[in-house]
C-alpha cells in the first residue's frame, strides 16, 4: 500500500532549461511514497519518458572527473571479477563507461538520440531505444544471450519495474551477472537529501525494496557495494538463484540490517525526512536571505537536475542567486528550470566579486573543492544545504 510522506510542490520537468524564461512552464505536482509491503519510495506523477528523454537530453556523464573515475575503476574491476564475453550497458548516455570495453563486445542502449550518437560515432553498437521487452524481442533476434548487463542511475527512472526486470532476466544467460548501480535511499534520507526526487527519479532504491523486486524474477543480490558518488550510492550485484558460482557475501545482510535498523522500512522514518526536509527549507531561505541583507552576492555552481527540486520547493530565485555557472554545453545560456535564473557558461573569471556559491552539485564537493581552490584562498565561500543548510568552512 503506497503511504504519501512529502509534499515538494510544483515542479518543472528538472532537465528542462529553456531559452526564455516563461512564468507559465509545463508543472507538476512532486509527491512522495512509501510502499509498506515492497519498502519502494517513489514519486506519484509519472511523465511519459519521451517528454523526458529525447533528442535534446542535456545531462553527460564525462562532464565530472569523479564519475569518469568511477567508470574507469569499474570497468577494471568488472573484467578482472568476471571477465565477461558481452557486455550490455541500459543508458549508457555519452558512452563514459562503455569507451573503457571492447567495441566488438558490446552494446549500449541509450534513448537520447543526441548522445547514442555520440557512442555510434565512437564504433560503439548503440540502440537508441528505451529498455524494455520489445527491445529485448528485438536483441534477442540479432545477438545471443550477454553474460554481463550493467545500469548506472537508469532504472530508477522507468516506470515499469516489473518489465524491467523481466525483460533483463530474459537477455540475461544463466550464469550471467546484472550489476546496477544508484544513489541509496539510506544516504538520501540521512543526508536530507529531499532533491534526490524530481520528475526523472521515479524511484530511489534501498537493498529492502531491489531485494523485494528481484524475488519475483527469480533474481537475487549476491554483493553490495557502498560509493561515495552521487551523494551516496549502491552497486548490486545480482544473479540468477540457481547460478551457485557466487556465493552471497556478507554485505548483503549487513545492508539489509543497516536500512531496518534506520527503519527504512517504517512510515515513521519517511514522515520524520518530511519534518526535516520542512526545517532545511527554512533554514537555508533564512541564510540566503541574512546574506542578502548584508549585501553579498551569490551564485549556483552545477545547475543540476537536483538543483531544480531545492529552487522551486524552495522559492528561491534570482532576488538570491545571481547565476548558475555549469560546464554543461547545453545547458549554457538557458535558465534554471522554473526559475528566472540564467546558467552561464563556466568560466573562472565569473567567480570574481562573487562572495558565495550554492552548490548545486553539491555530490561533487570534493572535485569542485579541487578545481576552486583559489575562489577559496581569496575567502570565497561555499553554501550547502545537505545534510543542513549552512556555509561550508572546509
Ligand atoms: O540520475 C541522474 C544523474 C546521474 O544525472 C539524471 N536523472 C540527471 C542528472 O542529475 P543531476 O543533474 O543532479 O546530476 P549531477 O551529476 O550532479 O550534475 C552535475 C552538474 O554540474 C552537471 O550539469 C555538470 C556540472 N558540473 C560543473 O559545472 N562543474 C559538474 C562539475 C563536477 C564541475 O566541476
Ligand atoms: N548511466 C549514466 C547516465 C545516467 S542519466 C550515468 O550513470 O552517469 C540517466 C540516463 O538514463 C539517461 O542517459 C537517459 O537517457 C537514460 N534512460 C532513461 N530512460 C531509459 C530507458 N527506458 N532505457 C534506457 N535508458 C534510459
Amino acid at each position: 500500500m503506497n503511504k504519501f510522506f512529502l509534499n515538494l510542490g510544483s515542479q518543472p520537468l528538472a532537465n528542462n532549461y529553456l531559452n526564455k524564461y516563461f512564468k507559465k512552464q509545463i508543472k507538476y505536482n512532486l509527491k512522495l511514497y512509501f510502499n509498506n509491503r515492497t519498502n519502494l519510495v517513489s514519486i506519484s506523477k509519472r511523465i511519459p519518458s519521451k517528454k523526458m528523454f529525447n533528442n535534446k537530453y542535456p545531462y553527460k556523464s564525462s562532464l565530472s572527473k569523479t564519475m569518469q573515475k568511477s567508470f574507469l575503476d569499474l570497468s577494471f574491476e568488472i573484467k578482472k571479477r568476471f571477465n565477461p564475453k558481452f557486455f550490455l550497458e541500459i543508458g549508457s548516455n555519452d558512452g563514459t563507461l562503455i569507451k573503457n570495453f571492447p567495441k566488438n563486445k558490446t552494446i549500449a542502449i541509450e534513448p537520447c538520440s543526441n548522445l547514442a550518437k555520440i557512442t555510434k560515432k565512437r564504433g560503439y553498437k548503440t540502440y537508441s531505444e528505451f529498455w524494455d521487452n520489445k527491445l529485448v524481442n528485438k536483441l534477442l533476434k540479432k545477438h545471443n544471450k550477454v553474460d554481463l548487463i550493467y545500469s548506472a542511475n537508469t532504472l530508477t527512472h522507468i516506470s515499469n519495474l516489473d518489465d524491467v526486470f523481466s525483460s533483463i532476466n530474459r537477455l540475461l544467460c544463466d550464469e550471467g551477472i546484472l550489476i546496477i548501480e544508484d544513489p541509496s535511499l539510506l544516504e538520501c534520507i540521512k543526508k536530507v537529501s529531499y532533491d534526490q526526487f524530481y520528475n526523472e527519479h521515479i524511484y530511489v532504491f534501498s537493498a529492502l525494496s531491489v531485494q523485494n523486486i528481484l524475488k519475483k524474477f527469480n533474481l537475487e543480490i549476491f554483493d553490495i557495494k557502498n560509493l561515495n558518488t552521487h551523494g551516496g550510492s549502491l552497486r548490486y550485484y545480482i544473479k540468477k538463484k540457481k547460478n551457485n558460482k557466487f556465493k552471497i557475501h556478507k554485505s548483503v545482510k549487513q545492508q539489509l540490517k543497516i536500512e531496518i535498523k534506520f527503519g527504512l522500512d517504517k512510515l515513521s522514518t519517511y514522515r520524520k525526512f518530511a519534518k526535516l526536509t520542512l526545517k532545511s527549507k527554512t533554514k537555508l531561505l533564512s541564510l540566503l536571505k541574512n546574506l542578502k541583507i548584508s549585501g553579498k552576492k551569490i551564485i549556483g555552481y552545477g545547475a543540476t537536475a537536483k538543483a531544480t527540486t531545492v529552487l522551486n520547493y524552495c522559492k528561491i530565485d534570482d532576488n538570491y542567486i545571481d547565476y548558475f555557472l555549469d560546464t554543461t554545453p547545453d545547458k549554457a545560456n538557458k535558465f534554471m528550470p522554473g526559475k528566472k535564473i540564467k546558467i552561464l557558461k563556466y568560466k573562472k573569471r565569473l567567480l570574481t566579486n562573487v562572495d558565495y556559491i550554492f552548490l548545486g552539485a553539491w555530490n561533487f564537493k570534493k572535485e569542485i573543492f579541487i578545481k576552486e581552490k583559489k575562489f577559496i584562498k581569496n575567502g570565497g565561500k561555499f553554501i550547502t544545504h545537505v545534510p543542513s543548510p549552512r556555509i561550508l568552512l572546509k
